[in-house]
């Protein structure tokens, strides 16, 4: 940078001579020419004055021959030294950066990190599961007036826990931020091709007749497909839940798929299930997961193989960080969007530490989900708080923390009516009621409403923990979303689930592998070995899940500290 001007100046110098000169050169040549032919035509014969003259313009272009020569001489040694300079810039750079390797070297061995393990991370983590566990199984079972010290107690447990996991999260924090970074690009550049006409494509069919949670799930199923195969994926979304008056409401929402790629045509093509060596085909037409034939290896949970490692040492839920990090993808807000959700945040004041909470009414009652009451749901963002009150408390902080709630609900109900006790005991709520005005299901096909829920969405996968029904694709989705955040923690347990345990609409199996083993205490019991693998139907939250022995077949419960995650991984063609 320095050298710049420098050499920049004396290569201008260099080129003002060379062209001012050759100027000269010109002026004089057609000057001399123009006299000389000037003359001609009135001496009709070659007389030694004429003669004389060709003399001396010989002279004349022989002087100006010179001088050209002289002035390319001068600039070969100019470039010369222009090389030299740049061969230096460059030594000198090469330089400076050596030193400051060695300089950040010296720093981290008089530090000396050694970097957790896998096994380490793993047991912390268990560690912190254990602890809820081990609440869910006396929460049912003792006598709510030693609940509060048992409570107490476990507060201070988390207390500790933090102090524990404080020493490591900054390179917990990079390394999962270094693997958001490495996914994000290598979808960018699968949806970026330089070539679209050559490019390997998938095609996405967005006609998936369902709600806004499950259409985006859809799309997620897709591009898991077209990272797996490594085609860049099509979805024509100008198409996607038009109404007459909006067109493309996609890109009002979010941003595009790709800016280089986005035809569906190609030199050939074929369908998934075609019987065909598909990679063979530039275009590959990819059905609804629903009738899907054959079933691909890749189908959720499936986590890449190729960075398996990190993701599993980095999160305690593997798949929900990378379809997260494929949502995210999905996902990215319009600029429209970044802009209201700036606004709507500074005009609500939303600020941290918030609970997000979900509550899916309408429709979803009685027909896909139960009824849950708000204090269902209240229970456990006051637990939270309490939590943080405790850990405040043994930091010193003698002020207690505002109690906020980021609301979003299809009920404006809740808003008017159960959330009136809660405001009056300090709790604040955030969010908007016009929100869940809009959400009404006779709604449900405006921009407007469309628009609301995407807000929701995003805001609550901001938050610094969830409680909801993960029985809505709503929730679900905003889970999936935090967990791509940059945070300090692991975003794996900042969540309650009133009802369901976490699933992916269309996932093939989830399974969890024995780590201790087990004889059944009662007939409700399954018996199992270490390296069993169970089924999980749902988490009793005391303590059991509910599944079956994949081996056995049997039904019945199992303790939940006995099992961990039972995790697939395949290659996927983009990494
Ligand atoms: N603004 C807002 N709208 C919501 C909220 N919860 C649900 N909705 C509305 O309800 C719709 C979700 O219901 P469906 O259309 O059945 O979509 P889905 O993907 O099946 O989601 P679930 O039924 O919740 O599993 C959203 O598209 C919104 O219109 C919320 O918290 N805020
Ligand atoms: C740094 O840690 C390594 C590995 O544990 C150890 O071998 C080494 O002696 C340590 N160095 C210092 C200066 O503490
Ligand atoms: C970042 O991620 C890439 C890809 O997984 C890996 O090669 C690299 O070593 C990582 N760097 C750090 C500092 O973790
Ligand atoms: C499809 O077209 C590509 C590009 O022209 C060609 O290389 C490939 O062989 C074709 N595949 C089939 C099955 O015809
Ligand atoms: C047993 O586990 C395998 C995975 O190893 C899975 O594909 C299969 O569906 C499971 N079977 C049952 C009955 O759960
Ligand atoms: C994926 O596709 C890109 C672009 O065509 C190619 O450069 C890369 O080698 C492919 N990767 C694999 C694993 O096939
Ligand atoms: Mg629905």
């Amino acid at each position: 940078m320095f050298f710049t001007p420098f050499w920049r100046s004396l290569k201008s110098r260099s080129l003002f001579i060379l062209v001012s000169l050759s100027w000269l050169a010109l002026i004089i040549f057609i000057f001399t020419v123009s006299s000389v032919y000037q003359r001609v035509p009135y001496e009709t014969s070659i007389t030694p004055e004429v003669d004389a003259k060709y003399i001396k313009l010989n002279e004349r272009l022989n002087d100006a021959n010179q001088q050209i020569e002289t002035l390319m001489s001068q600039n070969r040694e100019l470039a010369q030294n222009l090389k030299k300079l740049s061969e230096f810039k460059s030594q000198m750079k090469k330089e400076m950066i050596d030193k400051k390797l060695r300089e950040v070297n010296r720093e981290s061995s008089m530090i000396n990190v050694t970097k957790p393990n896998t096994q380490y991370e793993l047991a912390f983590r268990r560690i912190r599961q254990n602890t809820d566990e081990l609440w869910h199984f006396l929460r049912k079972r003792v006598p709510n007036k030693y609940m509060s010290f048992i409570d107490e107690l476990r507060y201070n447990m988390y207390y500790d826990l933090n102090v524990i996991a404080d020493r490591d999260n900054h390179w917990r924090r990079n390394e999962r931020k270094n693997l958001s970074d490495y996914v994000q690009k290598a979808i960018y550049r699968l949806q970026n091709p330089r070539d679209c006409d050559k490019a390997k494509k998938l095609i996405c069919d967005l006609n998936k007749y369902c709600g806004f949670g499950c259409q985006i799930h859809h799309l997620a199923h897709c591009f898991v497909a077209a990272m797996a195969l490594n085609r860049t994926l099509i979805a024509e979304t100008s198409g996607w839940r038009t109404a007459s008056v909006n067109k493309n409401v996609w890109n009002k929402l979010f941003q595009p798929f790709s800016q280089t790629c986005s035809s569906p045509d190609g030199h050939n093509r074929t369908d998934w299930g075609s019987g065909d060596q598909l990679d063979t085909y530039q275009v590959l037409y990819y059905p609804i997961i629903d009738y899907i034939s054959p079933i691909p290896e890749f189908l959720p949970l499936v986590i890449p193989e190729q960075i398996a490692d990190v993701v599993i040492r980095q999160s305690g839920e593997p798949f929900i960080w990378f379809i997260g990090q494929v949502l995210n993808y999905i996902m990215r807000p319009s600029n429209k969007m970044t802009e209201y959700l700036h606004k709507f945040k500074r005009d609500n004041s939303i600020a941290h530490p918030i609970v997000g909470l979900h509550v899916r009414r309408t429709d979803k009652i009685g027909t896909e989900a139960k009824m849950h009451s708000l204090d269902e749901y209240m229970y456990f963002v006051d637990d939270y708080y309490n939590k943080l009150d405790v850990r405040n408390a043994r930091k010193g902080v003698d002020k207690k923390v505002e109690r906020l709630v980021y609301l979003a609900t299809d009920e404006p109900e809740v808003w008017k009516k159960e959330i009136m006790p809660y405001k009056e005991s300090g709790y604040v709520f955030k969010g908007d009621v016009r929100l869940s005005e809009t959400a009404d299901p006779s709604q449900r096909h405006e921009f407007e409403s469309l628009h609301n829920v995407v807000v929701d969405i995003l805001l609550l996968s901001q938050c610094d923990f969830i409680v909801c029904t993960f029985s809505s694709q709503i929730c679900r989705l905003a889970f999936e979303l935090m967990q791509t955040r940059d945070t300090e923690q692991d975003m794996s347990t900042a969540f309650y689930s009133i009802d369901d345990i976490y699933y992916f609409g269309g996932q093939v199996f989830h399974g969890k592998k024995a780590i201790i083993s087990h004889k059944a205490h009662n007939s409700q019991e399954i018996s199992f070995k270490i390296g069993d693998i169970l089924g999980i139907a749902n988490n009793q939250h005391n303590g059991y899940n509910d599944g079956d022995h994949n081996r056995t077949k049997h039904k019945g419960l199992y303790p939940r500290f006995k099992v961990t995650e039972f995790i697939e991984t395949k290659p996927f063609g983009v990494f």
